[in-house]
């Protein structure tokens, strides 16, 4: 497979709602999409940056200047055999693993419909369908995250997963599952608390969540193994965990006991694999992390959301739930028991739609070979 151009789109899309966590409120999305072209071919990429540097280093303005200045140059012209391979390319490059993950997943896609295939299949995954829950941002009045909760259970979503923040955390727990008793309730505090809250902690300990995510610091380990050796409740690593060699020291430490696989954390899909195949060993479940992406991306999650070892449900959810109008076609549709089907055409196996696509587009760079 040789890449024969690349097109590189800023791309600004405004979500139905606000989405409230502990670092930002967000509704205008800014990320990047690519578009890998073969001889026949084009696969697609999501680059799931935002505008700003609060979830993890990289923003819509570095990961451009890191594609279009180092990565490109590596792949544009180039001859690979399969997409593993640019992981390996890349590496030299460090972190900016959103960058990264962007021009690899085009990448994976463009290979997956040159071999005719789903891309879920050419990951290795097995599944026909994928189960997914809902991830909530934080509400100033908690009688309206009742009703959205109440709302999104009836629909079929399988976790409920809500944002919390110092103020905004126990209480809020407490009444959800008083309302709701023992739905699959879980907490993600995106590094708004340290070791100094653990008496706050064991409290959520007796509240049998399912997990709480990222309680301490973006970059921990050592923090985190302190604390999951004080709770019952699995303490689920998102911000701290970039590599295989991340989840392979979190693992050994016990520093977490789930792991949340976001494919662009990571630095992509051959990576997300491998942490995937690692955690499997280990007998650490893990799910795929969302990160408001458009169809695109949403696609790519899917895909590797069936490999067998993730086993509780994530955040892909349906598009509605964040978009009037989603980039692709068919949009992703969730059945009433929370399921999403795994599309069995080639590659990311949904279509992408040309006018919608520059509709969203603020600027648009082409490299050709
Ligand atoms: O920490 O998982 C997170 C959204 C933006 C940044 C970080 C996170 C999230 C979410 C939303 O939880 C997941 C989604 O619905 O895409
Ligand atoms: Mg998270």
């Amino acid at each position: 497979m040789k890449i024969e151009k690349v097109i590189v789109r800023k791309m600004k899309m405004t979500m139905k709602s606000p989405f409230e966590t502990s670092f930002m409120t967000q509704q205008e999305r800014i990320f990047l999409i690519i578009e890998a072209y073969g001889e026949k071919h084009v696969g697609y990429g999501e680059c799931v940056v935002s505008a700003y540097p609060y979830y993890g280093e990289e923003t819509a303005s570095t990961a451009f200047s890191i594609i279009d200045e180092f990565l490109i140059p590596l792949v544009i012209g180039q001859e690979f055999n399969h997409p593993d391979e640019v992981n390996k390319k890349f590496a030299r490059v460090r972190r900016n693993n959103m960058a990264k993950s962007a021009v690899e997943a085009a990448i994976w896609d463009l290979y997956a419909k040159e071999q005719g295939i789903p891309l879920a299949q050419a990951l290795g995954g097995e599944k026909k369908e994928i189960t997914v829950g809902i991830s909530l941002g934080i509400e100033d009045d908690t009688n309206v995250l009742l009703e959205s909760i109440e709302g999104y259970l009836k629909q079929g979503f399988k976790k409920i997963k809500i944002k919390i923040k110092p103020g905004k955390d126990i209480e809020v727990l407490r009444v959800i599952r008083e309302r709701f008793g023992d739905i699959a309730l879980m907490a993600d505090a995106n590094s708004a608390y340290s070791l100094e809250d653990l008496p706050l902690f064991k409290e959520m300990d007796q509240l049998n969540l399912l997990m709480i995510e990222q309680p301490l610091e973006h970059d921990d380990i050592v923090d985190h193994r302190k604390l999951q050796s004080e709770l019952n409740t699995p303490i689920c690593l998102d911000e701290s965990i970039h590599s295989y060699d991340d989840a392979r020291r979190a693992i050994e430490l016990g520093s977490c006991k789930v792991i949340n696989i976001k494919v662009g954390r990571v630095g992509g899909l051959s990576e997300a694999k491998k942490i995937h195949d690692l955690c499997q060993q280990h007998q650490i479940p893990v799910w795929c992390g969302g990160m408001l992406e458009s169809g695109i991306g949403r696609a790519h999650n899917i895909a590797i959301t069936t490999l067998p070892n993730f086993i509780i449900p994530g955040d892909t959810a349906p598009s509605a739930r964040y978009w009037h109008e989603d980039i692709i076609e068919p949009e992703i549709v969730m059945d009433d028991q929370g399921h999403i089907q795994v599309s069995d055409l080639p590659g990311i196996g949904y279509n992408v739609v040309q006018d919608k696509l520059e509709k969203y587009t603020l600027e648009k760079f082409i490299y050709e070979a």
